[in-house]
């Protein structure tokens, strides 16, 4: 059994509908779906204020890069447009492979610069770590350690004070 930690983003658009599309087009694979949280926008600041959750999902023959695909299929059903010029910019929607687990339940360690694994910037950002641990609270980032310690860095402390949990927006359908 594959399984995967994806961070789902939107900040253009109708957001929390763009997330509730991740969850429709994983339907079945899906094992955890987080809250939602509002994120100020993080790496490039002039650009409106973020939706982000957490989903975690499983699949017995899913390859790393089956899931990369199946990101980009979601962000394409939500008519993401890239910005080569523009690289931590506005989106619709935005879906990052933050792990993966193989089969044995070892995480894969990857340097494709298509797919990094684990992701390379999930360590800095609260918007990442936050709802994963709110689903998973023992989880860790392989090579970084307990998500809660990482949480917990002082460095972090301004992101995670500035987030605030949107209840009124589950993104559950029954999971
Ligand atoms: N995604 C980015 C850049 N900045 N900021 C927040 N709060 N949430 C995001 O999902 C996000 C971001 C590009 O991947
Ligand atoms: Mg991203
Ligand atoms: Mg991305």
């Amino acid at each position: 059994m594959s399984r995967a930690v994806l961070s789902i983003g939107s900040n253009l658009g109708d957001r929390a509908e763009h997330l509730r599309a991740v969850v429709a087009l994983l339907g079945g694979s899906l094992v955890r779906v987080s809250g939602v949280y509002e994120t100020p926008p993080w790496g490039d600041t002039e650009q409106p204020p973020y939706l982000n959750a957490v989903i975690i999902a499983e699949d017995a023959a899913a390859t790393p890069h089956d899931w990369l695909d199946r990101a980009r299929a979601c962000e394409a059903a939500e008519g993401r447009v890239r910005d080569p010029e523009r690289r931590f910019g506005p989106r619709t929607l935005d879906v990052d492979v933050i792990t993966v687990w193989d089969a044995d339940g070892r995480p894969v360690r990857s340097g494709d610069p298509e797919l990094i694994l684990p992701h390379p910037r999930a360590h800095l950002r609260a918007f990442v770590l936050r709802p994963w641990l709110d689903v998973a609270p023992d989880a860790a980032l392989p090579g970084f350690g307990p998500v809660a310690a990482l949480l917990a860095a002082p460095e972090l402390a301004a992101d995670v004070a500035g987030m605030t949990p949107r209840p009124d927006l589950s993104l559950e359908s029954g999971v």
